[in-house]
């Protein structure tokens, strides 16, 4: 059954794989899926086309015959149920991964939104400087957390799992607004993931499809 995920045309990530259709392409990618992309231009995400594959008109979305799914942690899950390669076979090793693919949607992917609204929308409030150090030092303590917790190992729980190409993509775009120089474990982790032959695939397709399409 074809697979189809949807991209913003002219990405505003100009090709850095940052938005988040990098994320399904990097899970296709490991799980050898094919797929194709309708990258749509930004006149259209609010139009009720999009709109009825995501009802907040963003990107990504996947279709697959008669799913159609938005939010890209369901749809890293739903790829790694559906195709093996991304979540352990045994059970309790796998019901840990989804824990962690949970813990980077609600735990570090909201404490980076926040330092992005700080930065792109409230910048000019009268409170913005107070503040963001506090949003930083939430970052920080975060980061210190998943640090000692890693550790020395290559990946979050055993083998390389969803929650890894979740993880590492938001430790990217953390280290776009914060370099994450106090964490070299998260680096090295960082480049483990971006070694990934599944990794450079997804971000060469993104990069061609940005190159294609920007002004
Ligand atoms: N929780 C949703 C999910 O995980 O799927 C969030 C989806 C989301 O935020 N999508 C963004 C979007 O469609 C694009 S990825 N925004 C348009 C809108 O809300 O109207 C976020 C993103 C955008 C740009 C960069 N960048 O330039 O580096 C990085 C990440």
């Amino acid at each position: 059954m074809s697979i189809t995920i949807t991209a913003f045309a002219n990405s505003l990530d100009q090709g850095a794989g940052l938005a988040r259709d990098m994320i399904v392409r990097w899970a296709l990618e490991e799980v050898g899926q094919p797929y194709a992309m309708r990258l749509i231009p930004w006149a259209d995400f609010k139009k009720p086309e999009h709109r009825a594959r995501n009802p907040f008109g963003q990107i990504p979305t996947y279709e697959e015959g008669d799913l159609i799914l938005f939010e890209s942690g369901a749809i890293v899950l739903h790829i790694a149920e559906r195709f093996p390669g991304l979540l352990p076979a045994n059970a309790n090793a796998r019901a840990r991964a989804i824990a962690w693919m949970f813990a980077v949607v609600s735990d570090i992917e909201p404490l980076i939104v926040q330092r992005e609204v700080m930065e792109y929308l409230e910048s000019d409030k009268a409170w913005a400087a107070e503040r963001m150090p506090l949003v930083e030092q939430r970052i920080g303590d975060r980061l210190t957390e998943l640090s000692a917790r890693l550790g020395e190992a290559d990946w979050l729980d055993g083998d390389f799992s969803a929650a890894d190409v979740l993880m590492v993509q938001a430790l990217r775009r953390i280290e776009r607004q914060t370099p994450l120089v106090e964490f070299a474990r998260l680096v090295a982790y960082m480049e483990r993931g971006k070694a990934r032959p599944a990794f450079k695939r997804a971000f060469a397709a993104q990069k061609a499809d940005y190159d294609a399409t920007k002004d």
